[in-house]
């Protein structure tokens, strides 16, 4: 009788579950509407710890992003609030850009419920400014930096993700990266060296790319910024920082007002860290 009784409530149950998977497998056919990671970028991302993607954008996708970013840098009363940080405005519809979610999925998880979005920062520099801050590296069991490759899959951590709304020029101020030193055996992130670290050490690379062009990164990799070099425009870069749902790197600094007014289906990144399971 008893088990009678409970026939309805676990009926409702197993029709969610199944509804919530039958909803998740749409979500993530979507994301990866642009298909899925190649094998080269594959291949590339864990030989390197980093890939460059040229001219994902339109020159006219970059005209409105640029003209947003630089709005919220130097007149953001002129937007309304939810739209005066990132990730909101024009910016939003890039959160699952399939260009970036083919690659997030390959990396981070096949399941776009447990990739979360925590940081995201306009970088903007002159001729001069920046810095050499080299950081990350070598193996760790961190698990927002850490990089693991298992059972024929990448297992990326906290990775960055940057859209570069200018031109880069080669060694002239794009993010620096020792390619390969995610998987470094010598711990280089706690015990640097100062000669593998210097600028000129000839282990330092670069890239050039035009406006429009993406970075994807393993936060594993040791990298840098760089000093701004190039006269002809300013480096206006936009930096995400995706990471597993069961980990995050970043203090929240994402307004509530800016999430509020996101569609559901960017919302969903900025939820808590904790296992969808429990949804
Ligand atoms: O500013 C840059 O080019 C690099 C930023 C950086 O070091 C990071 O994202 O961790």
């Amino acid at each position: 009788m008893s088990h009678l009784s409970q026939l309805p409530s676990k009926i409702k149950t197993k029709s969610r579950k199944a509804a919530t998977k039958a909803i998740n497998l749409i979500q993530n056919r979507f994301a990866l509407s642009g298909g899925k990671m190649s094998q080269h970028d594959r291949v590339v991302f864990d030989l390197k710890g980093y890939i460059v993607k040229p001219a994902v954008l339109s020159t006219q996708e970059v005209k409105v992003l640029k003209e947003l970013v630089l709005r919220q840098k130097n007149n953001p009363e002129s937007l309304p609030a939810h739209e005066r940080h990132l990730p909101g405005g024009a910016f939003a519809p890039l959160i699952d850009h399939p260009a970036v979610m083919n690659v997030l999925l390959d990396v981070i998880d096949p399941d776009l419920n447990k990739i979360r979005l925590e940081n995201v920062f306009l970088s903007y520099r002159e001729q001069g400014d920046g810095e050499w801050k080299p950081h990350a590296g070598g193996r760790t069991t961190n698990p927002n930096y850490a990089y693991n490759f298992h059972d024929g899959r990448i297992y990326a951590g906290m990775t960055r993700v940057v859209w570069e709304l200018e031109e880069v020029l080669e060694d002239k101020g794009g993010t620096c990266f020792i390619p390969g030193s995610h998987k470094a055996n010598y711990n280089i992130r706690t015990n640097p060296i100062a000669s593998i670290d210097a600028r000129d050490s000839g282990l330092w690379s670069s890239y050039s790319c035009p406006p429009g062009s993406l970075i994807i990164f393993s936060e594993a990799v040791r990298h840098s910024a760089d000093f701004w070099q190039n006269p002809h425009n300013p480096r206006v870069a936009i930096f995400c920082a995706y990471n597993h749902i069961n980990v995050r790197h970043h203090k929240p600094s994402i307004p509530p007002e800016v999430v509020a007014q996101l569609a559901p289906k960017h919302q969903r990144f900025f939820r808590e860290v904790y296992h969808p399971l429990f949804d």
